[in-house]
């Protein structure tokens, strides 16, 4: 089994990307949470009830980051409604989160698991702060994959993506490190969707299935919207599915990031460079993603 470690600002689609890790059979050592989609406390809660739901109370979780790196300015994101999880209503979990602040227990996971695999569902400060504080870590992590940046589109300013967007110091700061990287950006995943009416289908008769179509709601109201479509749309669960299945990238660049980080109309925008620094998805292949999250809702 392939072993990660998740990272999450966990709003609906983390909630998708986690139950998706665990239901085809990824060894989830352990989750960390920072803030971003919604306030870290609650994010933190959100996975707990999460894993609760899918009967995993045994994977830990470890709070993270209450600020990015450098105050900013970001709206709160409405789509992920007042719980983070657009008002959709989950069962408390009996216990509580692991006492073991976020960077540290990436570095103690990191250090008895070397080569783990690292998926980011949210801003990147708590890797960012666990990389400062134990630069053993860009030996130690096999591999980051992240979902974050936007090539052409962005989906909080013009140009920039919301994770990387909320932090972009710590994206850079990843940037700059030895470690392996894999992107995936905005811009691939809103070629992603997959429309109500076959949602429907997929989801049918399934209690996780269930959960997937009433987080999905608010999204596809705000798609609807946005895009004149009612269509799901899934930017974690992408990123996840790349860790569970490589197939998932139907194509892919090598090159380079850098994070705009001036305080401009561009702040927070990923701006894509030649070298060979990171892998970035250009192209997902829908009916591998499709066939993960099937296994989802089994
Ligand atoms: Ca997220």
């Amino acid at each position: 089994m392939k072993k990660i470690i998740i990272d999450t600002d966990c709003g609906i689609d983390d909630a998708i990307a986690i139950m998706m890790a665990v239901k085809n059979g990824l060894d989830v050592l352990g989750i960390t949470t920072v803030s971003g989609n919604t306030e870290v406390n609650q994010v933190t809660e959100n996975v707990l009830r999460v894993l609760h739901f899918i009967g995993r109370d045994d994977i830990l979780v470890y709070k993270g980051a209450h600020k990015p790196t450098v105050k900013n300015r970001v709206e709160s994101v409405k789509i992920h409604g007042k719980n983070g999880l657009g008002d959709v209503k989950i069962e408390k979990a009996k216990r509580r989160e692991d006492k073991t602040p976020a960077p540290v227990a990436l570095f103690e996971m990191a250090k008895e698991n070397p080569g783990v695999t690292v998926v980011t569902l949210g801003p990147l400060t708590n890797i960012a702060m666990a990389i400062n504080l134990y630069p053993e870590l860009e030996t130690l992590i096999g591999r980051i994959i992240s979902m974050g940046g936007a090539l052409y589109q962005g989906n909080v300013t013009r140009f920039a993506e919301f994770n990387f967007f909320f932090d972009p110091e710590a994206a850079q700061f990843v940037f700059d490190t030895k470690i392996p990287l894999t992107i995936v950006p905005w811009d691939p995943i809103l070629k992603n969707v997959i429309l109500e009416k076959e949602l429907l289908n997929i989801v049918k008769g399934s209690k996780v299935g269930e959960f997937i179509l009433n987080l999905e709601e608010t999204p596809m109201t705000f798609m609807e919207q946005f895009y004149g479509m009612r269509a799901a749309v899934f930017p974690d669960p992408v990123a996840m599915a790349y860790a569970i299945s490589e197939k998932v990238a139907k194509h892919k660049i090598i090159g380079n990031m850098e994070m705009e980080l001036n305080k401009n109309s561009l702040r927070g925008a990923s701006i894509l460079k030649e070298g060979e620094r990171m892998e970035i998805i250009t192209e997902i292949e829908p009916e591998e993603f499709k066939r993960l999250l099937v296994n989802t809702t089994r």
